[in-house]
């Protein structure tokens, strides 16, 4: 491999009970959406899934060197998925709170902590926004409908990947260096929660019109630690009025690479 190819971990989805059509009777799958490797591949890191322990299964979670894997690899890529277990910000569940998993929360907290302690950049989309918010401290809003944030939707599944809205960079951050200040977009939007409370040493780099938060990043410049809160996977040319993804995975990965 070539030392200045960036190698990126990414963490995997679960699969707990497997459709019996699959064929995998009785076990559990641990998966990537694709579009989500060719976004890091198009860019040219080196993507590799790093799958985690199960229950049941013939490690123990104790066996995993998260640290190590930190260590081997440049940056950590954390992708979309279940609402996360409100517990880990102080509340508990309400009914608008779907497909908790709390084996994905347990590992990925552990994975991002020990790449934030090995000083290596970490990207969130959607939940990996939202995994980064709650991990520095911060909160969700369970439903953003619910919560009276917003009456426009967020998400409309019926929509899926072809839903947008439009978004504005904010002042003085990273995303202002890279797309301009004040610049507006559209983005895709598939997310029924998103940030409530900002994690303390975090800034809001993009908002919604209705305000809600589209993205972060750690306020200090030497940690890479930057969430969105769409899915710039799906960028990919089909809809020119999408924002252009290629500036955040450039700029993702050129910090990688230092
Ligand atoms: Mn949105």
């Amino acid at each position: 491999m070539t030392a200045d190819i960036p190698l990126i971990a990414i963490s995997p989805r679960l699969l707990h009970q497997v459709p019996s059509e699959l064929g995998f009777r009785g076990k559990k799958l641990q998966f990537l959406e694709q579009s989500v490797s060719h976004w890091l591949s198009s860019e040219g890191a080196i993507v590799a899934m790093v799958p985690t322990i199960e229950r049941g299964g013939e490690l123990r979670r104790a066996d995993l060197d998260v640290d190590g894997i930190a260590a081997r690899f440049d940056g950590l890529f954390l992708q979309g998925g279940a609402d996360l277990d409100p517990r880990l910000y102080g509340e508990d569940p309400r009914p608008c709170t779907v497909g908790v998993d709390s084996s994905r929360d347990r590992f990925e907290l552990d994975l991002l902590r020990a790449f934030d302690r090995a000083g290596k950049p970490i990207l969130g989309i959607c939940r990996g926004m939202q995994l980064i918010n709650i991990a520095f401290a911060g909160t969700l809003h369970q439903d953003l409908v619910s919560d009276g944030v917003t009456s426009d939707s967020h998400f409309i599944p019926e929509s899926y990947d072809d839903h947008s809205h439009a978004i504005t960079i904010r002042d003085g951050g990273r995303f202002a260096s890279w797309y301009g200040a004040g610049q507006r977009f559209r983005v895709n939007s598939i997310h029924h929660q998103a940030a409530k409370v900002v994690a303390p040493g975090f800034l809001v780099e993009a908002q919604a019109d209705d305000g809600v938060v589209e993205a972060i990043s750690c306020i200090d410049p030497a940690r890479f630690i930057v969430g969105v809160q769409w899915h710039p996977e799906f960028h990919d040319g089909r809809d020119p009025q999408l924002m252009e993804r290629a500036p955040l995975m450039q700029s993702f990965l050129a910090a990688c690479s230092r």
